[in-house]
């Protein structure tokens, strides 16, 4: 069985583990393993010394993306990347968008709430105030917008776009804030809408918050 190597505070870790639920594919889960700072173990199998890490019998990879797509390939398609052109290209951009905008954005609360408390280092409040009050809003205006009525951002179907946006906002609850239904009610929607999935309430419980 492939073993995936990172605590599941990591949204990039808990993406991984809801590609694996909904798909249907057991992965062996090193939920001790954090990056702060990487050990000789999490750096064998990711030289980047990120989480997280992934081991199968024949590869190591280092990058949730490419982790979910060998996945996706190794199984025989998991029908969680879209078949058309416009949607298949609408989930690696979301995916794209959330891996390099809405992470940050979310991390840099998350980081200096939760983190910085774990590892002893101080908060800073000027990156939380900058995260809150123009990274978030820029982000989840765009998603918001994105979503308008749609049940899904890729298509007409759950995809790889909706685990890749749904797993950081799980990190937002983790640090005490929430999407607000009046600014952003279709992003809220979305949300809540998804987290009726089993694979996300799973990923939820382990995170042992409800959003
Ligand atoms: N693009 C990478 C990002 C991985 C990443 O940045 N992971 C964070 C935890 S959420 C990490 O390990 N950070 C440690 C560091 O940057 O030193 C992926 O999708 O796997």
């Amino acid at each position: 069985m492939a073993t995936l190597l990172g605590s599941n505070l990591s949204p990039y870790v808990r993406k991984v583990l809801i590609f694996g639920f909904e798909a249907g594919i057991e992965l062996a889960h090193r939920d001790d393993i954090a990056p702060f700072p990487p050990s000789e173990e999490l750096l064998a199998a990711n030289p980047r010394g990120k989480i997280p890490g992934f081991i199968d019998e024949d590869i190591k990879l280092g990058e949730s993306g490419v982790i979910c797509a060998y996945l996706d390939r190794k199984h025989g398609g998991t029908g969680l990347y879209p078949d058309t052109a416009v949607d298949y290209g609408r989930a690696l951009w979301f995916e794209k968008y959330a891996e390099e905008e809405l992470v940050p954005a979310i991390g840099k609360v998350f980081f200096n709430r939760v983190v910085a408390k774990m590892i002893n280092i101080p908060a800073d409040e000027e990156k939380i105030k900058e995260s809150l009050t123009v990274d978030q809003p820029k982000v989840f205006s765009y998603l918001n917008e994105q979503i308008g009525d749609r049940q899904f951002l890729a298509g007409d179907k759950f995809s790889i776009a909706d685990i890749t946006t749904f797993a950081p906002f799980v990190n937002l609850k983790m640090a005490g804030e929430e999407v607000d239904s009046d600014l952003y009610p279709n992003l809220h929607r979305y949300l809540q809408n998804l987290k009726t999935r089993p694979s996300i309430q799973r990923a939820i419980a382990m995170a042992g918050v409800d959003l």
